[in-house]
């Protein structure tokens, strides 16, 4: 089989925007990935054979974005026992709330690890799937507390920027 892999699943290309913080992140911590547009309600035969498929092929973990009442997440859920990342997007008058209800509230059995609306949770779609594959990859694992040790050296260097801005006032 080859390498695991994570696949990158949007209800439509309008969600690539946001989703590019995804792939991103994927990218910084060289973890193959697939990104296709499918839709639990537009194609929903064509959902069902890809993930059978790249579960199949050797996926690991699905990251699944959709909008308005969005079920793209919770239908991938319902058909494989990989872990499954829900990123809710804002696409409609109600801001993300309704993607966000629909992707977070799953039945019992069937899990959706439901991020952040817009592209806080698809920058932490990566993050949260890097993670994953990290529990067996210690490679991977040094990669990440790298890149936190990093993100909290970047903090700490704000902050003293700040200091010495202040200190001109
Ligand atoms: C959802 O409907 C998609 O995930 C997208 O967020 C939203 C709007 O899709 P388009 O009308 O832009 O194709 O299924």
């Amino acid at each position: 089989m080859a390498n695991a892999f994570v696949a990158v699943l949007m209800g439509s290309d309008s969600d690539l925007p946001v989703m590019k913080s995804t792939l991103e992140v994927l990218k910084s911590f060289n973890i193959d990935y697939e990104v296709k547009v499918t839709s639990a309600h537009r194609t929903p035969a064509a959902t069902h054979e890809y993930v059978t498929q790249a579960e199949e092929r050797g996926c690991a973990v699905f990251i699944c974005a959709a909008g308005l009442a969005a079920h793209l997440a919770g239908a991938v859920a319902g058909i494989t026992t990989c872990p499954v990342i829900g990123v809710p997007i804002d696409a409609g008058p109600l801001q993300g709330h309704d993607a966000l209800l629909s992707t977070v509230m799953m039945p019992g059995g069937v899990p959706v690890a439901t991020v952040a609306i817009g592209k806080a949770g698809a920058k932490n779609a990566g993050y949260l799937a890097a993670q994953m594959l990290a529990v067996g990859d210690a490679e991977l694992r040094q990669r990440v507390k790298e890149d936190r040790q990093a993100n909290a050296a970047a903090v700490i260097a704000k902050d003293q920027s700040l200091q010495e801005k202040l200190k001109s006032l």
